[in-house]
């Protein structure tokens, strides 16, 4: 095992891997920008390194700069988190050549799944459903023009070196579609420095959910059943719980099977994401493959029992997970909040600042990850999440009411959160009966 670990980032899940590591018996280094000095969960690491200034790109993403710390710090691995250089296939392979151990998969999976269309060339050699669409990158007008044909409008179009929304765009006929296509490409160059977009055929209001796997390097890989993401905002999810409510168990079941066969026809280890839409009719269709260890694992950790930061970080030392699939039993039913300090009755603006008092809830089934603390300042140069609200209960409607209560009992002063608006879409009548889409957060803040 890892005597040492760097936390190569910041917040929640810097504080979440400090917790892991800290029970695991294992040291650990915090990386810190100029933004972050003096945050108070630095304080529970064994050391922290300051990487540069408050600007992400001059600090948390520089891999040189997250390297000397490492070297510096003496660690045997680096625990990348989620955003930032997670993903980051050539990181991954800095830290190999360095000899510091990866926490995540291989900079080879990485890449196998990355690339979304080579993602879906995985799916389908391992007969897991792709939505219809192209077999490949899109090379020109008309050879779009012919597969929206065959597959029929509205059709999709996605940049292959995207993901999470970046980048699509919607045709619904051949006019539309041929300046869709000249578009999208000349923006993927420019975002991602990779043009190449494929075609899937536009799937209305879908469900989105997800599927956690883990996997060791001795090639046994589970699954720890699925999420339901439905309840985002422009790409920024706002609510996860698991089970899916709604969900047929012969079609979970499929899922989390397909997603199995994904990542092993990958080569994948180490905890992942699996994603799928599911449309009006219960069919599903592989979208992404998520290469990191994700915001909402607590949800998934709840039903299981598993603890996915440990078993990740054991799992890139080699140890084996002693774990059979059918003992991976969902128990009950949990949700997660996405606290940001963000004001929902201003369009979601970013409210950084300080937090003069905070009351964290508490109580049966009720866990709270947060590194905010009474006095700390957010920073207004990363992302807004300040805390994850979880609950676990026996049942839905009772996670709700727990949920519901929760939240009442959080206190942020000093700063507006999403707080309100969880309760406002937690007690709508459409959340209650699970009839929710990827439009749900839309529709109910419109009707306001
Ligand atoms: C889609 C889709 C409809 N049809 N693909 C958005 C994020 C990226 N991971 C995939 N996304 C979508 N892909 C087809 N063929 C609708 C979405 C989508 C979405 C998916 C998951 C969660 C939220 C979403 C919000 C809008 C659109």
């Amino acid at each position: 095992m890892f005597k040492r670990i760097l936390v190569a980032n910041r917040g929640e899940i810097a504080l979440r891997v400090i917790r892991a590591c800290r029970e695991l018996g294992i040291e650990t280094v915090a990386i810190f920008s100029e933004a972050d000095r003096g945050a108070p969960y630095l304080e529970l690491a064994d050391e922290a390194i300051c990487v540069g200034p408050s600007r992400a790109a001059d600090s948390y993403l520089r891999i040189d700069r997250v390297i000397s710390a490492a070297e510096i710090g003496n660690v045997q691995a680096i625990h990348p988190g989620y955003g930032f250089l997670s993903e980051n296939s050539h990181f991954a392979e800095v830290c190999r050549s360095c000899d510091i151990g990866f926490i995540g998969p291989t900079p080879e999976a990485m890449e196998r799944v990355g690339d979304k269309n080579s993602a879906r060339a995985l799916a389908r050699e391992a007969k897991v459903p792709t939505v219809p669409g192209s077999e490949g990158i899109i090379s020109n007008e008309q050879e779009a023009v012919k597969v929206a044909r065959e597959i029929g409008f509205p059709v999709l179009l996605k940049a292959t070196a995207g993901g999470g929304g970046k980048g699509m765009r919607v045709a619904a006929n051949d006019l539309a579609l041929a300046s869709a296509w000249q578009q999208a490409s000349a923006e993927a160059l420019a975002a991602f420095g990779n043009p190449g977009i494929y075609i899937e055929k536009y799937i209305e209001r879908p469900r989105h959910v997800e599927i956690q796997i883990l996997g060791d390097q001795h090639g046994n890989m589970f699954h720890l059943w699925e999420r339901d993401c439905s309840t985002q905002r422009r790409h920024q999810k706002l609510i996860e719980e698991s089970p899916s409510p709604r969900l047929p168990q012969a079609t979970r079941l499929a899922m989390a099977e397909a997603a199995v066969r994904l990542a092993k026809t990958a080569g994948y280890y180490s905890a992942g994401t699996v994603e799928f839409i599911v449309d009006q009719q219960d069919n599903f269709y592989f979208i992404e493959v998520n290469a990191r260890i994700q915001v909402e694992h607590p949800v998934s950790e709840m039903v299981t029992g598993i603890d996915l930061l440990k078993a990740q970080i054991r799992v890139a030392a080699g140890e084996k997970l002693d774990l059979k699939q059918e003992e991976i039993i969902p128990r009950g039913h949990a949700i997660e909040c996405r606290i940001n300090a963000e004001d929902p009755a201003a369009n979601f603006r970013p409210c950084p600042g300080r937090i003069d008092r905070i009351v964290a809830p508490g109580g049966f089934g009720v866990r709270w990850d947060s590194h905010a603390a009474s006095g700390y300042v957010v920073p207004p140069h990363y992302d807004s999440l300040i805390g994850k609200l979880i609950v676990h209960q026996p049942t839905r409607k009772d996670a709700i009411d727990t949920m519901i209560r929760a939240l009442r009992e959080l206190r942020v002063d000093g700063i507006k959160t999403t707080a309100p608006i969880h309760i406002e879409l937690l007690q709508n009548s459409a959340f209650h009966d699970a009839q929710v889409d990827t439009t749900f957060v839309e529709r109910v803040v419109l009707a306001k």
